[in-house]
């Protein structure tokens, strides 16, 4: 299965949506999210848009850089629209997998994209919005931005490649993450280096004219950013060291039950949270970021694939999906429902590659490079 063809010449057409814009002033092109009303939760006629964009914006000479914002003060994006997916899987599971696949290498088209990208982000970043941002050369942080990948809540894992990201976090922070979901604030962010500069949103306009003007983006975002100062896990650094550094999930639940003291609190919050995932995602997660430490992002993205192939075959994902965003009671019903339940054959049967015709087939980064992408 290869990602949707970056070259123009053959790309698929994109279905016409106004869910997402691209226009140009002067050196920038701006992509627009807005699709308000869903907190642009990311459908697969936005990321046939944004991906059918790309060639043009990569070749044309007179362009230099591409901005990626939102218009809903809420959200840069809450995610992909997993309700779309699970529709699509029921009638038809290959294209759901193909949905997958085309994400997975737009993912690996922004990386590899040749000239600066710039996202400003106010509100939530979450999922599939923090694979449209995360390769992205600048990051700009508004004060009201949250990062999250939740997907474990709904059987599902962090995807997008950001595995790649979080197994080299320091101090077991990725790992924290992609398992518990939990949100941050952009002090933490600024911090870990998801995002590289933090700026009033107020002023995100300004960066937009000064790139149509073509202005040299790093002193110019250099200049505005304003310190965030500490975030909010640094008290708690040393316990996430700790507890998440374990290889198994079994045990990662054991070292946060002995925490006493100052910490105790905190432990027994992460643990409540991590009782309501998906037992099956939560071992999956962690696998996946213990191997993504020492792969690259292309090998991450062909190993996200088959999780994700995976996971629409299997059951809790529809069953997270069903419960937070179709029938919205948030009871999921896991099957298995307890982490001893998971066995490790299951866990390792979600790695193993998929049937040659759906496993992801991504161009190297000097193919990439030769496409002038
Ligand atoms: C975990 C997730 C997602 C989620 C909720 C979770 C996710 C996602 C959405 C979402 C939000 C708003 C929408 C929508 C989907 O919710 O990835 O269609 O309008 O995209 O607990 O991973």
């Amino acid at each position: 299965m290869t990602a949707k063809p970056v070259d123009e010449t053959d790309a698929v057409k994109a279905a016409i949506t106004n869910d997402i814009s691209i226009t140009r002033s002067g050196a920038v092109a701006t992509i627009v999210l807005n699709r308000v009303r869903a907190l642009n939760a990311l459908t697969i006629d936005m990321r046939a848009k944004f991906a059918e964009a790309i060639p043009r914006l990569a070749r044309d000479t007179d362009l230099y850089a591409v901005l990626v914002r939102s218009d809903s003060p809420k959200a840069f994006s809450a995610g992909g629209d997993v309700r779309e997916l699970i529709a699509l899987y029921k009638t038809d599971p290959a294209a759901a997998c193909q949905a997958f696949a085309d994400e997975y290498g737009l993912n690996w088209t922004l990386d590899c994209f040749s000239k600066p990208t710039v996202s400003l982000i106010d509100g939530v970043v979450m999922g599939s919005g923090v694979g449209l941002s995360i390769y992205n050369t600048h990051r700009v942080a508004g004060e009201r931005y949250r990062f999250a990948m939740p997907e474990t809540a709904i059987g599902l894992f962090p995807d997008v490649g950001v595995a790649h990201a979080l197994s080299r976090l320091p101090n077991e922070v990725g790992t924290f993450l992609g398992l518990t979901g939990r949100l941050i604030g952009r002090a933490d962010a600024f911090n870990l280096g998801l995002v590289t500069h933090c700026i009033a949103a107020e002023r995100f306009p300004e960066i937009e004219d000064a790139l149509a003007d073509a202005q040299t983006i790093d002193p110019l975002l250099d200049g505005m950013h304003e310190s965030p100062g500490n975030g909010d896990l640094a008290p708690h650094e040393t316990l996430i060291a700790e507890c998440f550094a374990a290889n198994s999930m079994e045990q990662i639940m054991d070292r946060l039950a002995k925490v006493q003291g100052e910490q105790k609190g905190f432990a027994e919050g992460v643990m409540a949270d991590l009782a309501k995932k998906s037992p099956t995602a939560l071992k999956i997660t962690l696998r996946h970021l213990r191997q993504a430490s020492s792969m690259g992002l292309r090998e991450v993205l062909t190993m996200d694939q088959r999780l994700a192939c995976r996971c629409l075959q299997g059951y809790d994902f529809a069953e997270g999906v069903r419960a937070a965003l179709i029938d919205k009671d948030n009871l999921p019903v896991w099957k298995p429902a307890d982490l001893e339940s998971v066995s490790d054959a299951e866990v390792e049967s979600y790695f193993a590659p998929l049937p040659s015709e759906l496993e992801l087939e991504l161009p190297t980064r000097e193919q990439m490079q030769a496409l002038r992408i």
